[in-house]
């Protein structure tokens, strides 16, 4: 069986990041015997929007809706377009109108790496946020008055369904209950925000009672956070609306040593659309085209691509090279952010190598 997959490198460092999370693929796809198409798309990018004047085509949701996955580097160069515009114009199209509901964003402290945490060890970070992706803070409904006066209005609303809440919840439930610790965490902030998150924590307790072996808990985000910072061990599953979620996967990898290394995928666990895989980092314009970007972010995705798509062996093998690449400390090979002379490419191929085998 062939898998199709669409390849946006985007912006910045999204370009250099790809091709070596192509090489990593490739190099898995070999070793498995599996069948990639990867066909590769320019739209996605501000360069392209600069020359068309949109991000994306108008026939962008039929020229990929009948891919297998989406393989996506980083979106935005705000010196060329404003990121509300290139964020706005692909990226979160794709995770809407694929309905990409599911953002899941592991976080784990690598063997090789220091977390900035005082004595935290590999095994003592090693957790997931599942972020809803499809509404929340990020539904862009709004407008505003009196726009360029004095009495200038502005008003953006928070879009939160039962649906969309409890088809998150349910995912991560059902992630927590394949994991040893068992454990779920949920971020609100409902002694502040009175209406949608105290709505979200009685749909958390509604979806806990169908699982009684689930230990659960809800914390205010902003205690959360320092808590992220001060006991990451606790953490198993983490689940959080769409701005929550967003911020609590830049922070969670943070503490891991680099967000370098961190990926993603947006899910739609129906099957119905293409699912996307991305680093969560962005396109990082203050390093973009100086070669020394982390690759492992999007190597990681292409791992999380290759789960989704039913080769969990191959998947284990390119995390098993990450690991050992990182773990082998080897300065000539890793990049900066992780105390290295090392480049894009350096590290890039050392992994692809072990996943050869
Ligand atoms: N590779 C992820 C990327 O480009 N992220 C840019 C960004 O700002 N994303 C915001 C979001 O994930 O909602």
């Amino acid at each position: 069986m062939t898998h199709r997959i669409a390849v946006i490198a985007g912006d910045g460092i999204g370009t250099e990041v790809i091709p070596e999370g192509l090489r990593a693929l490739e190099a898995a796809a070999k070793r498995f015997n599996i069948d990639l198409d990867c066909q590769t798309f320019e739209f996605g990018s501000c360069d392209y929007y600069l020359e068309h004047g949109k991000m994306l085509p108008d026939d962008w949701f039929e020229q990929l809706k009948d891919f297998d996955a989406l393989f996506y580097g980083a979106v935005g160069w705000p010196e060329k377009v404003p990121d509300h515009i290139s964020l706005w114009g692909s990226l979160l199209q794709f995770r809407r109108q694929f309905d990409q509901y599911i953002n899941l964003r592991p976080c784990k402290l690598m063997p090789g790496i220091k977390s900035p945490l005082a004595g935290r060890q590999p095994g003592d970070i090693d957790f997931y946020v599942v972020r809803e992706n499809t509404e929340g803070e990020y539904s862009s409904v709004g407008g505003k008055m009196f726009e360029g006066t004095d009495r200038e209005v502005v008003i953006q609303d928070t879009v939160m369904t039962r649906t969309g809440i409890d088809r998150v919840l349910k995912y991560a439930f059902d992630l927590a209950q394949t994991r040893p610790r068992k454990k779920l965490t949920s971020a609100t902030k409902s002694n502040g925000i009175s209406i949608t998150m105290p709505y979200w924590d009685e749909r958390v307790e509604a979806m806990a009672k169908g699982y009684p072996e689930i230990a659960v808990d809800k914390f205010h985000i902003d205690i959360l956070t320092a808590n992220f910072v001060l006991h990451p061990d606790w953490f198993d599953v983490v689940v959080g609306s769409n701005l929550f979620g967003d911020i609590l996967s830049d922070l969670g990898p943070a503490c891991t040593g680099t967000i370098g290394i961190a990926p993603s995928a947006n899910i739609n666990p129906e099957g119905k659309f293409p699912s996307l895989f991305e680093p969560v980092h962005g396109s990082a314009p203050d390093i973009a085209g100086k070669g020394i970007a982390n690759p492992i972010g999007q190597i990681w995705s292409g791992a999380m691509m290759l789960e989704h798509l039913g080769h969990q062996e191959a998947a284990d093998a390119m995390l098993k090279a990450i690991e050992a690449v990182l773990a082998s400390g080897d300065q000539g090979v890793l990049t900066p952010d992780v105390g290295g002379q090392g480049t894009t490419e350096s590290l890039g191929r050392a992994i692809a190598e072990k996943i050869a085998g």
